[in-house]
């Protein structure tokens, strides 16, 4: 087997740290894991991993009580010092990323503590190939690490290598398997227990513990019964007995996902039960173990009628679950998609967030870019992500109101792990700020460069290239916050209506006179009513809504004119262009880093390139057509328009 690509932790990263005399001081299966670091970067670059006598790095460990917060300071030797190992292991990679820095005399004293306790990454991985979703639902990098021919793979050396990059960045949870759980990968908790404790024993160096996705109807698709209501004793005493066979083979589980009742998954409606009902059930059988249950808050319905303007998806989750506030159990965490809809690359952020005071939340993003490029196009989320996580939603933060955060994985078996190279940065960006959300983005993307990336002289050009990819993403696709407007199905590359006439809810209603949904209280389906002051009112109003949500919250004349003080037509028109020229100016900016980058990864990139510019040319050409077609107002700028 190849070795797996390094990503962030290439030898090159460990110089700094590899090249002295370095002393680890303390016990357990995470000091370890840091000896082992250590002991292979002195071999690397010379230095020694020493017992006695002088040191230039002291890494101590004063104990195990679990905690995760370290120090780092300078007084003649750079000194970190941690009460748990999970607290080294963070506390040596913040070392590697320092690099020489941290051996500077003037060095200040520095601690560092998470900002929450629950930083996950979801794998949406099946065992088996499925017909539809392919192995790994929603993933652009190849077959699953995990699995292979409906077991866990025999070789798990690219999981060990992928627990070690997780671990560096502080992620310290992982799901296994698809929400959408499947016949094989249901037997997880049952008679393919084994192979989850070999996973489990992968991620447990690196201070990450494992969780199975369940399926909500597990006691009669595997036990047999013939009901699965949650408040039937002999549906209790199911899964209080497959809990504690799973906390018998992996003492350190860290507990379930339930996608329950959305999108044809199981759940406790069928019996006429809430999701407080269902999902206390799974937390009392995890509770004795100090497991948790991540229960999914994306909950809608998927048979619309397009006819129908009164139901409206965007309320769905908070519909259903604000009124169950605080009839949650503790080890409860609701697990709440960003954005009311599903992954836009705009959206408002969810008013679920903010509504439920009483409950556990974790803030669900997704790494894998099923709606921001499948990983063929740059798109760095980091400043999406932090903005998210930095809204100010009801007075406090997102990053403040969230126990928790949560991503889609975006990895598999390909050579580089992401299918794009330079998606590795989100999966490294994902778990900083899941550690901090405060970090500034650009100081994020730095890292990951100066990381992976040898020739410092590839710094400028990669910033600039990724650092606004995002925002670049956003102009050429779906204007001012509308969504969708992907092609049905596998969701890549323009479909304008795609889903206009489609049960999934996902709407536009754009006709000869204007775009948008109304979703205020006044005239539409009332949505703006799920905020809190201020929000209820600033996207009430047309006047007062930002621009990027204009068409999210308001159906508007092509005449409106925004914040911006252009017409809408005209910033589809504007925006697109901009979109694909920025795009043209990517791939030069791309051709300067030849010979500065590995040529595997230039080739590839390169590649992609390619594809990102004809997919924004597509995207900015059906665009610009059909709101021209629609609305017969031509570009004040006479650009062509087919
Ligand atoms: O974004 C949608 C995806 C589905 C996914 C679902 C979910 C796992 O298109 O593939 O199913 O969200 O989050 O459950």
């Amino acid at each position: 087997m190849t070795p797996p690509h390094p990503a962030w932790l290439p030898v090159s990263a460990f110089r700094p740290v590899g090249s002295r005399r370095v002393r680890v001081t303390g016990a357990g299966t995470l000091v370890d894991t840091v000896r082992g670091e250590v002991a292979a970067a002195v071999a690397a670059h010379g230095g020694a991993l020493v017992d006695d006598g002088p040191a230039d790095l002291e890494l101590v460990c004063g104990g195990d009580d679990g905690s995760e917060a370290f120090t780092v300071a300078r007084a003649g030797a750079t000194s970190v010092r941690a009460d748990g190992g999970a607290g080294l292991l963070y506390g040596f990679h913040h070392v590697v990323r320092l690099g020489e820095a941290a051996f500077a005399a003037d060095f200040a004293p520095e601690r560092h503590a998470p900002r929450r306790s629950i930083r996950m990454l979801d794998h949406w991985d099946n065992m088996d190939v499925h017909p539809v979703m392919g192995q790994v639902e929603r993933g652009y990098s190849g077959d699953s690490i995990f699995y292979a021919d409906g077991r866990v793979r025999e070789d798990l050396g690219r999981v060990e290598a992928y627990a070690r990059l997780l671990g560096s960045t502080g992620v310290n949870r992982v799901g296994l398997n698809n929400v959408n759980v499947h016949r094989t990968e249901a037997r997880l908790l049952t008679d393919l227990l084994p192979d989850a404790v070999r996973l489990a024993d992968a991620f447990r160096p690196h201070g990450i513990r494992v969780h199975l996705s369940v399926g909500f109807a597990s006691p009669i698709t595997l036990g047999g019964l013939s009901t699965a209501d949650p408040l039937d004793p002999a549906v209790r005493e199911w899964w209080n007995r497959a809990t504690a066979a799973v906390y018998a083979a992996i003492p350190d589980f860290g507990g379930y996902v339930v996608k329950a009742d959305s999108e044809g998954r199981p759940g406790p409606f069928a019996y006429g039960r809430d999701h407080a009902d269902g999902a206390n059930l799974l937390a009392r059988a995890l509770a004795p173990f100090g497991g948790t249950v991540f229960w999914r808050a994306f909950v809608y319905d998927h048979h619309q009628d397009w006819r129908d303007r009164s139901t409206d998806r965007a309320r769905a989750a908070h519909d259903h679950f604000a009124p169950l506030d605080g009839a949650f159990d503790p080890n409860v965490v609701l697990q709440v998609k960003y954005g009311p809809l599903d992954f836009q690359a705009r959206e408002p952020v969810s008013p679920v967030i903010a509504a439920m005071p009483g409950t556990r939340l974790a803030v669900e993003l997704q790494v894998t870019q099923e709606y921001t490029g499948q990983q063929k196009h740059v798109c760095h989320l980091v400043p999406q992500w932090s903005e998210i996580l930095r809204f100010p939603l009801g007075g406090d933060a997102v990053g403040d109101i969230a126990d928790g955060v949560v991503a889609v994985s975006n990895v598999g078996q390909d050579r580089f792990w992401t299918g794009h190279p330079l998606a590795q940065a989100n999966l490294f960006g994902f778990g900083r700020l899941a550690w901090d959300d405060r970090l500034a983005p650009e100081a994020v993307l730095d890292e990951w460069i100066g990381l992976t990336f040898e020739d410092p002289a590839a710094r400028e050009p990669l910033r600039d290239l990724m650092g606004d990819s995002w925002r670049t993403y956003e102009r050429y696709t779906a204007p001012l916050g509308v969504g969708f407007m992907v092609n049905p199905g596998d969701h890549y590359g323009p479909g304008v209506d795609g889903y206009e006439y489609s049960r999934w809810g996902t709407y536009h209603f754009a006709d000869r006179d204007g775009v948008g949904v109304d979703r205020t209280r006044a005239t539409g389906t009332g949505f703006t009513g799920q905020y809190p002051a201020p929000w209820r009112d600033v996207y009430e109003s047309a006047e007062t809504c930002p621009d990027e949500l204009l068409l999210f919250f308001h159906h508007v004349p092509y005449g409106h004119v925004l914040r911006s003080g252009r017409t809408v037509v005209q910033h589809i028109y504007d925006t697109h262009f901009a979109g694909v020229e920025e795009v043209g100016r990517m791939v030069g900016v791309w051709a300067e880093l030849k010979g500065r980058v590995p040529d595997a990864v230039f080739g590839r990139v390169e590649e992609l390139l390619a594809e990102q510019l004809r997919c924004a040319t597509e995207w900015r050409d059906q665009v610009n057509t059909y709101f021209f077609r629609k609305s017969g107002v031509p570009d004040a700028h006479g650009r062509t328009i087919h």
